[in-house]
C-alpha cells in the first residue's frame, strides 16, 4: 500500500486516531502508543506525520528547555529509523490554563508572553524534526463576546507575535490555519483572505502562508476549492487539511469526499490545476473516527481518505476538458453539470 504511481504525498497527525470522546461522552476506545500511530502511518501508505508541539514532546509546559530539546532529538532518532517526515509542528495554544482567554490575543499580557515562548520552543522542535513549517491554527484568538476584547488590537497582538516568530528562525515559514468558529464565537482570522492580509502586514509577508482545511471553509460558508484556488493565486497555499464537513454546525472532519463528493472532485481539480505538491508539499487528513468505529477499524476514516483522494485524481485527469470548454462556450451549464455527475457516477 505505499503511495508510488501518485504524485501526492500523504500525511496525518497522531490527533487523527483519537479515542472517541467528545463534549459529552468519555473514549470509546482505549489509549494506544504513538508507536502503535507510527506504525498505522507507515503501514497504509502515508509518508509523513503533523505534530503539535506537544504531540513531540508531551507536558512540554512542564519540562526544562535541555530536556524539550533532547527529546525532540530522540523523535527525529525514531522517526528517521522507521523513514518517516515531519510535515509541520504546531503550537497547542489552546490547552494551557493560560490560554483559556486567547493565546498572543489574551487580554492578560503574561498569558501573551506565554503563547509567544511556547511557540518559540515549538520552533525548536520543528528545527530538530526537520521541517521549516510551523502551522499556526489560532483556536481561541478570538471572543465568547465582542465587547471582551479590542479585535484592533488583537491584530496588532497577532503581528507582534509573528514577527517574534519570524525573527526568531530566519529559516520558518508559517502557515495559518484559519477557522470562523469553535471554540470561539467568533474568531479573527476565520477565512484565507483573512490570513493573507494578515501575512502582509508582518516584518516578512513572504514567509508567511496558509493551511487550508475543508471543513473551516465550509464553516465559514465558503467553498474550499476557490479557497485553494484565491490562495494558490498568491502561491501560499503550503498546506492542506483534506477533510469534510456536513453543514454548519460543530466542526466534524468527516472522511475525504463523504458528505459532497462533488466538492471533492472540485478541490481535486482546483490542486491538480496549481499543482499542488509540486514543491513538497503534502496532502494530510484531518480527518476523526466516529465515535462508533471499533479499535479494529481504527484506521479506515484515514485508508479511505486517501483511496478517495487517489480516485478523484483519477477522475480529474479523465475529466473530458475538450467537451467541457465546448458547453461553456454555448453557455450550457445545465449540460456540463450532468457531464460532471455522469462522470463522477462512472459512466
Ligand atoms: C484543527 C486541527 C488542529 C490543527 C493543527 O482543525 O485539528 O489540530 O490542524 O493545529
Ligand atoms: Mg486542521
Amino acid at each position: 500500500m505505499k503511495s508510488q504511481n501518485c504524485d501526492y504525498k500523504f500525511c496525518f497527525g497522531p490527533w487523527n486516531l483519537s479515542e472517541g470522546s467528545d463534549p459529552y461522552g468519555p473514549p470509546t476506545r482505549p489509549t494506544q502508543s504513538f508507536e502503535w500511530k507510527l506504525r498505522q502511518l507507515k503501514e497504509n501508505g502515508f509518508d509523513a506525520m503533523m505534530f503539535h508541539d506537544d504531540d513531540a514532546v508531551p507536558d512540554i509546559d512542564n519540562k526544562p528547555y535541555q530536556q524539550i530539546l533532547r527529546e525532540a532529538k530522540e523523535l527525529r532518532k525514531w522517526l528517521n529509523d522507521v523513514g518517516v517526515a515531519a510535515e509541520m509542528v504546531a503550537p497547542r495554544l489552546w490547552f494551557s490554563p493560560m490560554t483559556i482567554d486567547g493565546g498572543f490575543t489574551s487580554n492578560d499580557a503574561k498569558c501573551r508572553k506565554y503563547a509567544i515562548d511556547r511557540s518559540l520552543r515549538t520552533i525548536d522542535i520543528a528545527r530538530i524534526l526537520g521541517t521549516n513549517l510551523i502551522v499556526l491554527w489560532l483556536a481561541r484568538e478570538g471572543s465568547y463576546i465582542r465587547e471582551s476584547k479590542n479585535a484592533r488590537k488583537c491584530v496588532d497582538y497577532l503581528v507582534q507575535a509573528l514577527n517574534k516568530m519570524l525573527a526568531y528562525d530566519r529559516r520558518i515559514r508559517i502557515a495559518i490555519e484559519p477557522k470562523p468558529n469553535e471554540p470561539m464565537d467568533i474568531a479573527y482570522v476565520p477565512t484565507i483572505g483573512h490570513a493573507l492580509a494578515l501575512a502582509i502586514l508582518t516584518s516578512d509577508p513572504k514567509r508567511v502562508g496558509c493551511l487550508i482545511e475543508s471543513a473551516h471553509a465550509i464553516l465559514a460558508g465558503l467553498d474550499p476549492a476557490d479557497e485553494i484556488d484565491f490562495a494558490c493565486s498568491f502561491e501560499k497555499l503550503w498546506s492542506l487539511h483534506l477533510n469534510d464537513q456536513n453543514g454548519l454546525k460543530f466542526d466534524q472532519d468527516k472522511p475525504f469526499g463523504s458528505v459532497n463528493l462533488r466538492s471533492a472532485f472540485n478541490q481535486v481539480r482546483a490542486l491538480e490545476r496549481n499543482g499542488y505538491g509540486k514543491k513538497g508539499e503534502y496532502v494530510c487528513f484531518d480527518v476523526h473516527p466516529y465515535r462508533t468505529t471499533k479499535p479494529e477499524n481504527w484506521a479506515e476514516h484515514l485508508i479511505n481518505s486517501r483511496k478517495t483522494f487517489l480516485k478523484l485524481v483519477q477522475k480529474a485527469r479523465s475529466f473530458d476538458e475538450s467537451a467541457a470548454q465546448k458547453l461553456i462556450a454555448q453557455r450550457n451549464y445545465q449540460a456540463l453539470e450532468q457531464m460532471v455527475i455522469d462522470h463522477l457516477l462512472g459512466n
